[in-house]
């Protein structure tokens, strides 16, 4: 079983007196103003969760973008500070973007471009010539600072996601001494899907620089090897799951991320979260006898309108639900100055207008729309008073709503409706796997879950809990920081 100890032991051990770098987009710890002074918050992101604890007893340096109002204010002159604030253990490098390089690099190629063509939910990517060229430039700028830290030292460096395809490149080319890891969050489409990117020789050379690339499933690694090989002149080795570029190699591996099972379990099973549950119950005015939950972030991906329309069917299939089931969907606005991301906004919210219009009776409305965001004790207070948790996506990575889900059941009840387009379909399969293309499908679906008996759902819960506890966050961490640290230094 990994665990925080046993994953801070195999790093200490393996990583020697190297140095340690992450990179990501966002930042563990961010400052903000607060009146007359200045707090920090840190995120508590899966990433956060499983490697903040990693850092803090290794040491080392997370580079990432400073984006909190009052970041400026707190660092030294080379952009470090010390984290935690309260008891400092490793060093946080913020770097720096403008406007106009945050608008190219994040909003516009990464969010605008990759997004959608990584995800096959049918929202065209939008490819602009100088945003790629503002990704790129970005990308290089995060490797100058990162080489600027890692100075002639050797170094494991370990890369997050789609925003940082080229760096791999102009790192190493930086700084010969460092092997990198770099985890692709997202799905790798199909090569067809994947072969319209303008700019993807570039793209692909730059990820072909990493010693090691991880994808949450297998399926995603076999994507991108058979994308690699259409693609440009390397050689594959399908068996070893290696691809090799003018003598340099990147093995591909799937490892697929979780949550902190035992963590969320505890916090979700002590009085606090009862009188949580009470709260939200009161406050969200959840009267029914059936509850159904969303937790989502508003994007295109999350399949938000199709959840939506299987509660109108499901309601005109099976009229003795209504005024006895209510659907509580919280929707994190997100990414709010793309154009398609005020699109969703507004569908998701007319549709829960004409569905609460259209069934609705005295004071019962079956959906209640949510559009901001909640601590994690609150959203853990909701999984815990839900019959049904609902994800739909119409493609993710892996999702990570659906294992807090059940790590919040400690009392091995809930059903999960899980799309079978998601990455945790493939570990979750006690789940009611969905098309969330058919509506009708899922319509049944819900139906199926609420009137589940209940041996049937404990049985289903405690498999999907033994699942989630075993291949844990920590798990996740271990395993692929592991195969990082058994890679070679190239000595310069
Ligand atoms: C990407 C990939 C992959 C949501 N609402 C609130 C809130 N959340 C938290 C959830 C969960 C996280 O956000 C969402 O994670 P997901 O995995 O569901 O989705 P993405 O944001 O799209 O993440 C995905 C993931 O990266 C990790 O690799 O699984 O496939 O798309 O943890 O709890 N958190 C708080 N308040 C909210 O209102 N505090």
């Amino acid at each position: 079983m990994w665990t925080p100890a046993r994953l801070q032991e195999v790093v200490k051990t393996k990583l020697a007196d190297r140095l340690f770098v992450v990179v990501s987009n966002r930042e563990p710890y961010i400052h903000r103003y607060a009146e007359e002074t200045v707090v920090c918050d840190s995120p508590r992101s899966g990433l956060v969760v499983a490697l903040d604890p990693v850092m803090q007893s290794c040491g080392g340096v997370w580079v990432a973008h400073g984006s909190g109002p009052a970041d400026r204010d707190v660092v030294d002159s080379a952009d470090h500070i010390e984290v935690p604030p309260e008891d400092p253990k490793y060093t946080l490098r913020r770097v720096w973007l403008s406007k106009e390089e945050e608008d190219g690099y994040y909003y516009g190629c990464s969010n605008e471009a990759l997004w959608p063509l990584c995800h096959i939910a049918y929202t065209r990517p939008k490819f602009d010539e100088s945003d790629w060229e503002m990704y790129r430039k970005v990308n290089e700028k995060f490797a100058a600072a990162i080489a600027d830290e890692i100075g002639d030292r050797s170094a494991f460096v370990f890369i997050q996601d789609y925003h940082y395809a080229l760096l791999p490149r102009f790192l190493k080319e930086r700084c010969p001494n460092v092997v990198t890891a770099h985890f692709w969050h997202i799905p790798w489409p199909n090569a067809e899907a994947f072969r319209i990117f303008p700019w993807k020789e570039e793209l692909l050379q730059g990820m072909l620089y990493n010693d090691l690339l991880g994808f949450h499933i297998l399926y995603h690694c076999q994507n991108f090897l058979e994308t690699v090989d259409r693609t440009m002149e390397c050689l594959i080795d399908r068996e070893q799951s290696t691809v090799t570029v003018g003598g340099k190699s990147t093995l591909v591996r799937p490892f697929p991320i979780s949550v902190d099972f035992e963590g969320i379990s505890q916090a979700a099973d002590t009085p606090e979260c009862a009188a949580e549950m009470k709260r939200l119950r009161k406050h969200f005015g959840l009267k029914t006898e059936f509850i159904g939950v969303g937790v989502d972030r508003l994007d295109y991906t999350k399949g938000i309108p199709e959840r939506l329309m299987a509660i109108d069917r499901f309601l005109e299939k099976y009229p003795a639900y209504r005024k006895r089931f209510t659907f509580l969907q919280i929707a994190v606005p997100s990414r709010t100055h793309i154009d398609t991301y005020k699109e969703i906004d507004q569908r998701v919210f007319e549709l829960t207008e004409e569905i609460n219009w259209k069934h609705g009776e005295g004071a019962w409305r079956p959906i209640v729309l949510e559009r901001q965001s909640h601590p994690p004790h609150a959203l853990r207070a909701l999984y815990r008073l839900a019959n049904v948790c609902v994800v739909t996506s119409l493609h993710d990575g892996m999702n990570l709503v659906a294992k807090e889900f059940v790590a919040a059941r400690t009392d091995e009840d809930g059903v999960l409706v899980l799309s079978q387009f998601t990455g945790a379909s493939r570990e979750l399969t006690d789940a009611i796997l969905v098309n969330p293309f058919a509506v009708d499908q899922m319509a049944s679906a819900l139906a199926e879950a609420l009137a589940m008996p209940e041996p049937d759902r404990k049985k289903r819960m405690a498999k999907l809990r033994d699942q989630v506890r075993f291949n844990n966050i920590y798990r996740w961490a271990g395993k692929a920081l592991s195969t990082l640290f058994r890679f070679e230094f190239v000595e310069a």
